[in-house]
């Protein structure tokens, strides 16, 4: 498949691909031919095995500033409801592999739904995030109500959802909505770090790991744990659980296959 709105890199690291969001004139707003894209790239890269974590990007100015509102402007609920755009945000979110979104300006509506619904975030110094939604007359659908208020409690959120104000990246840090805050000239270079240490891991156990941390999302404890128990139980049944506990009593590195 061709891509006009994002760029892959296959392998940018070792064990790492890269996305990269590509309307940078209009600061990455996500169409719906975009969201149709990237649909693809995750998938493809799910099903790459030397991808071991995914890296999603913007550009320096913006990660994306949303939905575009252009092309939603004239919708009508009917058109929402037949154009579902809610299925492609669930397609992303089956990603197994590891996400990790690198962060830079904008991260805006729809731009930081995406952002929180990678795994981890790395954001630049210049980063902000925001749910604007509510200004022009809707709120945020497609998790902005939800992992917000999760990642940052009711009092942050509230004042997000219900203002539109923006937090820069030290605020979303202090709040705990992202995992780094960096220089700007390093904040790719930094996620591709973090990335690398994640993709230098089982990629079985990597998958099922994260698999286990989102079901705490939507489950009660009880049946959380029971999930965390199964999954565990399965690792025993792989080949790099073999290698990885060897490498530990040999005293040297483990060389994870992925099987
Ligand atoms: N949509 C379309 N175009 C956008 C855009 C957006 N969200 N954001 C920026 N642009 C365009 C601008 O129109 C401008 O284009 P030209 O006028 O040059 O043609 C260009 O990008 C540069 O923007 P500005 O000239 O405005 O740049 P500034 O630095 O002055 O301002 C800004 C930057 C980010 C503060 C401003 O552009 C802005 O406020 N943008 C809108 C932010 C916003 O409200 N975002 C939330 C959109 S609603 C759903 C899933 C998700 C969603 C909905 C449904 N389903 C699953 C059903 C999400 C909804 C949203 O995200």
């Amino acid at each position: 498949m061709q891509f006009e709105f994002i760029k892959i890199e296959k392998q940018v690291v070792k064990g790492v691909s890269l996305i990269q969001l590509n309307r940078p004139k209009e600061l990455n707003a996500l169409c719906l031919e975009l969201m149709e894209e990237l649909v693809h790239a995750f998938k493809l890269l799910d099903q790459d095995e030397e991808t071991r974590c995914i890296v999603l990007t913007g550009n320096e100015r913006a990660f994306a500033a949303g939905a575009d509102i252009k092309q939603m402007a004239g919708r009508t609920a009917i058109d929402m409801l037949k154009i579902d755009q809610f299925s492609k945000w669930d397609s992303i979110k089956k990603t197994k592999t590891p996400v990790i979104a690198a962060v830079s300006g904008f991260a805006l509506g729809g731009g930081c739904e995406l952002a929180m619904l990678c795994d981890m975030i790395v954001a630049s110094e210049s980063a902000q995030f925001g749910q604007p939604e509510i200004k022009i007359g809707v709120m945020p659908g497609a998790g902005g109500t939800q992992r917000l208020t999760r990642a940052v409690g009711k009092a942050l959120a509230m004042e997000m959802v219900l203002t539109g104000k923006f937090i820069t990246a030290r605020e979303a840090w202090n709040a705990g909505l992202i995992n780094r805050v960096v220089p700007v000239e390093i904040y790719l270079q930094e996620a591709l770090k973090l990335a690398t240490q994640v993709a230098s891991m089982s990629p079985i156990a990597s998958q099922l790991a994260k698999e286990s941390v989102l079901k705490a999302f939507d489950s009660p404890l009880e049946e959380g744990l029971q999930f965390e128990r199964k999954n565990f139980y399965m690792l025993f049944a792989t080949e790099d659980q073999k290698e990885g506990m060897a490498a530990f009593v040999e005293k040297r590195n483990p060389d994870f296959k992925g099987k």
